[in-house]
């Protein structure tokens, strides 16, 4: 999953890119591994040949959004943040002597201005394309896939009049494909870092936490960080770290709650499988069903799907082990179409 990073120059991406590759960084793109103790236990009993955590892929590789309204984003930067995934928005909110900025800081101001311009970015493609379809509709039978796109386009057109983004909407799966194709960048899942000074990185002033309570009703996830701070305390020794976290007032590091956030954003679990050979963790969205989670680990344990053998998280830790799970009968065979719960261990039976 990649996660571009996005925002104003001087807004702190790079040094909260820094923070959360915690010294891993080749050039600016790292993955970044998930933390989850559950993992962490879980590795410790089994003790597999290989260990590969979920990771996320931390994208420092964009061009900064640049001043005036409708063209913020120049082509370059619109090009690399349509391959993303999920873009977090690093919004300046600290002063610096050392580094000038472009007007007055204003996190509310900045964080306000690239969601209208995503917007405005998304209305573009679409007024282009309801052009070209005007043109081009008589030429068709009734019926054809053009209308469709036309009655949709008009849909949501006034939708983003209104500022609403395409994130906030329910689409049908084939309205899904139509998002798709034409890469809509309000529709992509959107994190907001506000880069905060030290000293407010536990307790942002109130007009921070007022946008932050108002990004939460439009369920965008949104998270306060003093990126330089965080890239000091990454390079300390792991075992100092929690101490200097929670003498500014924090439990985790910048990496494991931007982390957090994107799986909040995505609405993504985690499922294990936990071998000897290989004990791995997996991200998958909630809701997904045994089949899919197949898939995700594979297309051909997918396609030879029979069952999955499923141990929840809770009764792997009471009986310590898988074995011992199994042999108190905690195992269930479940079908294609079980909903996987979050921290299931699956071992998939399929035919190959
Ligand atoms: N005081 C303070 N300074 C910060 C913070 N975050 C970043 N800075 C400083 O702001 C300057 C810009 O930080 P960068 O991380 O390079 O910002 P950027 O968005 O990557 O900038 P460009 O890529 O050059 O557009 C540097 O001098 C940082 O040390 C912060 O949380 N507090
Ligand atoms: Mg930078």
């Amino acid at each position: 999953m990649k996660v571009g990073l996005i925002g104003y120059s001087q807004s702190g991406r790079s040094a909260l890119y820094r923070a959360c590759a915690k010294g891993q960084a080749k050039g600016s793109v790292t993955a970044v591994p998930v933390p989850d103790e559950r993992f962490d236990k879980i590795v410790d009993q089994v003790k597999p040949k290989k260990v590969t955590p979920a990771t996320v892929i931390l994208d420092d590789d964009h061009e900064p959004i640049s001043g005036g309204q409708g063209k913020a984003f120049s082509t370059r930067l619109l090009d690399s943040a349509r391959k993303m995934d999920v873009l977090l928005h690093v919004v300046r909110a600290f002063e610096s002597n050392i580094a000038p900025y472009h007007a007055e800081v204003n996190p509310t101001r900045d964080q306000q201005l690239v969601d209208e311009e995503l917007l405005l970015a998304d209305l573009q493609i679409i007024e282009n394309r309801l052009e070209k379809l005007a043109k081009s509709l008589n030429a068709r039978q009734p019926g054809h896939q053009d209308y469709l796109e036309k009655a949709f386009f008009e849909r949501i057109q006034p939708i983003l009049e209104e500022g609403t983004p395409l994130r906030a909407v329910e689409f049908t799966e084939d309205e899904q494909g139509i998002v798709r194709n034409f890469q809509f960048l309000s529709a992509k899942q959107m994190v907001v870092a506000f880069n905060v000074a030290e000293d407010e990185a536990a307790q942002p002033s109130q007009a921070i936490q007022d946008r932050m309570a108002h990004l939460k009703t439009q369920g965008t996830e949104s998270f306060a960080v003093c990126a330089t701070i965080e890239e000091e305390i990454a390079q300390l020794d792991p075992a100092d770290q929690p101490e200097f976290l929670s003498s500014l007032g924090l439990t985790e590091p910048a990496s494991t709650r931007l982390i957090q956030a994107i799986y909040r954003a995505l609405g993504l679990i985690t499922f294990f499988t936990a071998g000897e050979s290989e004990t791995r963790a997996w991200p998958l969205r909630s809701g997904s069903n045994a089949l899919k989670a197949a898939g995700t680990i594979h297309t051909d344990i997918a396609k030879g799907f029979i069952r999955s053998e499923t141990v929840s998280y809770a009764d792997y830790c009471e009986f310590g082990s898988l074995d011992a799970a199994y042999a108190a009968g905690k195992m269930r065979l479940e079908g294609k179409e079980y909903v996987v719960q979050d921290g299931d261990l699956l071992h998939i039976r399929n035919k190959s």
